[in-house]
């Protein structure tokens, strides 16, 4: 019999005990929060999906990294492990570790972009658009349209429009783009990958015009193992070599290593022109330390580069997506509308759909939160409206055409029965959503 199923490659060996908490001990604490999960203490959280950043388990080995730490002011041997790794795993020439990934996006924001500048990217992450406005430009989301209607199964939803990226160099002429802002995967699209392809006609056109492509790269391997799976041709490619050929078609990368890396803390700037590597390690003293460590501890960088190789790895990916995948199937089964396909690091729930009652400044999304909270203490995060920010001169809302709810999936910490729970949650809220 051919085996189908997937199961994780590894074992536990030590344990988190957590809290159960009764529905009237729920009702008084998501109160005192505001109905805001972010609000809550995490003591009083069972099953936290608010995030996969920064909350994944880390292995043996990486603990193991933690006591090599090199706690040198300057040049730290873990700092050249980690762009030993780097360059190994990504391909980077350069490397100027930050303390996460917003931190890659302030220097790199600070040094490419000019006042009045344009940002194309495929949608945008919160902290990375703010950093491109906090530099003077203005944000241009150019993904598909695809990637706003939550029931298409495009296996490809964070791909580029590269008309409306021709568009743009049109209107605003190539010198007002310092660079293309490319997401794998795309966190607020619901984890959607793009495609080789698209990345390599991105690649061209911008190669065309001297346009630089800045790979926002916190979920590199994530979006690799989706185009193994689902891209001609790479079937039989490894994720690590998928993810080097991503990296290849890029100019540089901001990465949030709490992600893809599983570490607690840490990022970087990676990036292959000098000049920009020499602007952003003399900036990178003033806002995060010294350039051989960036705001981190020797040991969060050998962590770090145990943790990119350990993210590349065929079996580990396999589990890691399978799990989400696992959990997107079970609520889909029963009927409840998500962001079709699921993406890589969690199931997004349509809030609009399932409370369509509520209006967009009613925050559905908020809602269903503190609902999902209230039914059995699980803590997922609002993708909508709240999380969409508001404009930087009116200080108005923006409306996202998405009102989604993260469920999103720490990796090698939870088990497919807290998978199993999540789902029988999610239907009893789903239930008396009309309520
Ligand atoms: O949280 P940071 O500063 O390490 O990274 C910022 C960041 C950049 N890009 C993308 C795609 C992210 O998802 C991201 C952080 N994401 C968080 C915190 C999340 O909960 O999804």
């Amino acid at each position: 019999m051919k085996r189908h199923s997937w199961a994780e490659p590894f074992k536990i060996k030590m344990v988190e005990l957590l809290k159960m908490t009764t529905p009237n001990e729920r009702k008084k604490v998501i109160k005192e929060a505001g109905y805001n999960t972010f609000l809550l203490k995490s003591e009083d959280v069972y099953i936290d999906l608010l995030t996969d950043s920064g909350t994944s388990a880390m292995s043996d080995r990486q603990w193991a990294g933690m006591m090599t730490g090199d706690e040198a002011y300057a040049g730290s041997t873990n700092y050249y492990h980690l762009e030993d790794a780097v360059k190994k795993y990504y391909g980077y020439k350069y490397l100027v570790p930050t303390h996460q990934g917003r931190g890659a996006e302030h220097l790199i924001s600070q040094i490419l972009i000019k006042k009045g500048d344009i940002i194309p990217g495929n949608m945008y992450f919160t902290t990375t658009r703010l950093h491109q406005e906090l530099a003077g430009a203005t944000f241009v989301d150019i993904i598909i349209d695809e990637a706003h209607d939550a029931e298409n199964e495009f296996p490809f939803k964070g791909n580029i429009d590269i008309n409306k990226l021709e568009a743009l160099i049109k209107k605003y002429g190539a010198k007002k783009i310092p660079y293309v802002c490319v997401a794998t995967t795309v966190n607020m699209a619901g984890g959607q990958p793009i495609s080789m392809e698209n990345l390599k006609a991105v690649r061209a056109l911008t190669l065309k015009h001297g346009i630089k492509i800045i790979h926002d790269m916190t979920r590199v391997a994530e979006n690799a193992w989706f185009i193994k799976h689902r891209e001609k041709g790479y079937a039989k490619k490894s994720v690590a070599s998928i993810v080097k050929e991503i990296c290849s078609l890029t100019d540089g990368g901001t990465m949030s290593a709490k992600k893809d890396a599983m570490v607690n803390i840490g990022g970087f700037l990676a990036i292959n022109d000098w000049d920009v590597f020499e602007e952003a390690r003399n900036m990178v003293v003033i806002y995060e330390g010294l350039h051989t460590y960036g705001g981190l501890a020797g040991r969060d960088m050998e962590a770090m580069a145990i943790g990119i190789a350990e993210s590349v790895n065929d079996n580990h990916m396999d589990a890691r997506i399978g799990q989400v995948l696992y959990l997107g199937d079970k609520i889909k089964e029963i009927g409840i509308p998500i962001v079709q396909p699921t993406g890589s690091h969690g199931v997004f729930l349509d809030a609009s759909k399932i409370l369509s009652q509520l209006s967009q400044d009613e925050f559905p999304a908020q809602t269903l939160a503190a609902e999902l909270y209230l039914e059995s203490g699980i803590r997922s995060m609002e993708r909508g409206v709240v999380s969409a920010g508001r404009n930087i001169k009116t200080g108005k809302n923006h409306y996202p055409k998405l009102e989604l709810v993260r469920l999103t999936i720490p990796r090698r910490v939870y088990t497919q029965a807290h998978m199993d729970v999540v789902a029988e949650s999610v239907a009893a809220v789903y239930d008396r959503r009309k309520k």
